[in-house]
């Protein structure tokens, strides 16, 4: 588990993706403190971080040569400040690793989608991997092309990715600059996407993959027996957002919400990337801090102390002295129990000390052997023979099965029920789960949403829009793009913003819009426009899209016009349209 950090520009303009077009002069944190945010990460047992270096809005946070829309023309530090180097640096000092997130789409710049472009970026990349000591990781994101700025051009430019970035040279310059880094997550990369932003894992989640560009179904769970090494890993933010938004105050993830997320990532054997939103001061929020700390306090209680140590281990077969079960509760990840390699179905038993109370069982695999159990099952005796207690397919470097409850049984077994080779198991450890702490993160009342019940569709490009006023996420609105709506609020009101709610589900054929325009009508024929954006991101994470006006307008008629998908689909989806009442 490690990091994420998204810091930059769009701190200070509330935006999660930034045009490319702000003035530098935005950045101005007022209490940046590098030590601070570390000491955050280690709280929540995070071992590395990973900073926006640069991202989509192309403002860097080192002070570099190569553009002007940089640190050197920020408030901070008079202009003489480095970000990239007060994280490397108080990431050595805590000793956890540090990596970097650059992002490949860069809307600032002029020579974006043109050759010259990527000699930029390799120059960024060779500056960051050469000036920063060593990198873990290197974040490229798949988020590409697009609107812009583009140096003045304010325009659309599309590219053909794994063309234009050539990612495979790409991956060569880091490793060769770097070799213990990993980069994430363009096909030809040591890292894969899990397939969404919510933080979930496929169980099982195989780290092969067939050698051919990523896609949904495979990206998620990965492809059993698929010829490339490419494990996944799992992202999301402890907030809504990826950047700071004080909106988000209360809605931070609690430490029951971020040990799910642990069953749903680590457990299953990928490695989770978690974000934290440094603040207007550059920090991490108070709150935040809060949730982590007893989040990662209840991990290391959790796994302070294996309980299987002194059990007694016995198995179906074993391929002779040096592979013998007791292997498994050596505490020695070198060392395994392995079958002769006709015997693919083998089991094993620990006889556990008397009273032994559980919950957390932990396996793993040699992975230098490679992943060799398709599928297990884990018997457990509670006085009154075997009883399944768990059913599961792949262990790899790390499987975590957490019970519903406690148990003591005098014996627990593993069975493999499915190996192409013989096994080579590393570990089984017994745990009692500690629960985190509960916090009480102050739930701010939220904005005041209009009564549902009162609003009416007047027209819409496509049937059924009411369905956008019924409550559930799970109902969507189908249009073609670009669609439009318009909407009575039964009554003149005072509205302040309103919130969008597009289909959770990524792998549904729709897509969510990529932008609206907002106009009101006090009489519903003359139209004046409110506001016009884009939901930045929204193709890849589907929150709720919270979007605030500057002022709050008196009106009785809205009409929302959506003019393209975020995604390739050719139909839209979204399912709630719910209209905010300044108080
Ligand atoms: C996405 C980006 O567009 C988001 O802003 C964020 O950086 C996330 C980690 O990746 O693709």
């Amino acid at each position: 588990m490690y990091a994420f950090i998204h810091f930059t520009v769009n701190t200070f303009t509330d935006k999660e993706w930034g045009y490319g077009d702000e003035d530098p002069k935005i950045f101005d944190p007022t209490d940046f403190d590098a030590d601070q945010i570390v000491a955050a990460c280690k709280a929540g047992n995070l071992h590395g971080l990973v900073l926006t270096a640069k991202h989509h809005d192309g403002f860097c946070l080192w002070p570099t040569p190569l553009t002007e829309h940089c640190i050197r023309n920020s408030p901070y530090k008079n202009g003489k400040g480095d970000i990239v180097r007060e994280f490397a640096d108080a990431c050595a000092r805590g000793g956890i690793a540090f990596g970097v997130y650059l992002s490949p789409w860069d809307r600032n710049h002029p020579e974006y989608g043109r050759p010259a472009y990527i000699d930029y970026f390799r120059a960024q990349l060779t500056d960051l991997c050469t000036n920063y000591g060593s990198l873990y990781e290197v974040w490229f994101d798949g988020a590409n092309g697009g609107d812009g700025y583009y140096g003045g051009a304010r325009e659309t430019r599309t590219i053909d990715a794994p063309k234009y970035y050539d990612w495979k040279s790409v991956v060569a310059l880091v490793h060769s600059l770097q070799p213990m880094a990993c980069t994430m997550e363009p096909f030809e990369s040591d890292i894969r996407w899990v397939g969404n932003e919510g933080g979930v894992a496929g169980d099982p989640c195989w780290p092969t993959m067939p050698k051919a560009p990523w896609n949904h179904p495979n990206g998620h769970s990965g492809v059993r027996g698929a010829e490339l090494w490419w494990p996944a890993e799992t992202n999301t933010s402890i907030r809504p957002g990826w950047f700071y938004h004080a909106s988000e105050d209360s809605q931070v993830k609690d430490p029951q919400r971020l040990t799910k997320l642990f069953d749903e990532s680590v457990a299953r054997g990928t490695n989770l990337i978690l974000n934290l939103t440094p603040d207007r001061r550059g920090r991490v929020p108070e709150v935040d801090v809060a949730s982590l700390t007893a989040f990662g306090d209840a991990l290391r209680a959790s796994f302070a102390r294996d309980l299987a140590k002194g059990a007694v281990a016995t198995a179906s077969a074993n391929r002779g002295p040096g592979f013998t079960p007791d292997k498994v509760l050596d505490g020695n990840r070198e060392t395994y129990w392995s079958t002769p390699d006709t015997d693919l179905t083998p089991s094993l038993i620990l006889d556990l000390r008397p009273g032994t109370r559980f919950d957390l069982i932990r396996l793993r695999e040699n992975l230098a052997l490679g992943v060799r159990v398709t599928r297990f099952a884990l018997d457990a005796d509670l006085g009154s023979g075997w009883q399944e207690i768990a059913n599961k397919e792949a262990i790899g470097a790390q499987r975590i099965i957490r019970l519903a409850q406690p148990i003591a049984p005098r014996r627990l077994r593993l069975r493999i029920v499915e190996a192409p080779a013989c096994p080579a198991i590393t570990e089984i450890s017994l745990f009692r789960s500690v629960s985190p702490k509960p916090l009480s993160l102050a739930r701010s009342g939220g904005a005041a949403v209009l009564d549902r019940s009162r609003l009416k569709v007047v027209s819409a490009s496509a049937p059924g829009a009411e369905i956008l006023f019924d409550g559930s996420e799970k109902t969507p609105w189908i249009a073609g793009a670009p669609a439009s709506l318009v909407m009575d609020l039964g009554g003149t009101e005072k509205v302040d913003g309103f919130v969008l709610t597009p289909l959770g589900d990524l792998a549904h054929p729709s897509g969510p819009p990529a932008a609206y325009v907002l106009e009101q009508s006090i009489d519903g024929s003359a139209w004046r426009p409110v506001q016009s954006g884009e939901f930045s991101n929204i193709a890849n994470s589907r929150q709720a899209q919270n979007v605030p006006l500057p002022a709050a307008v008196s009106t009785r008629f809205l009409r929302f016009s959506f003019p393209r998908i975020a995604t390739g689909a050719s139909r839209l989806a979204f399912t709630e349209l719910a209209i905010l009442q300044a108080r």
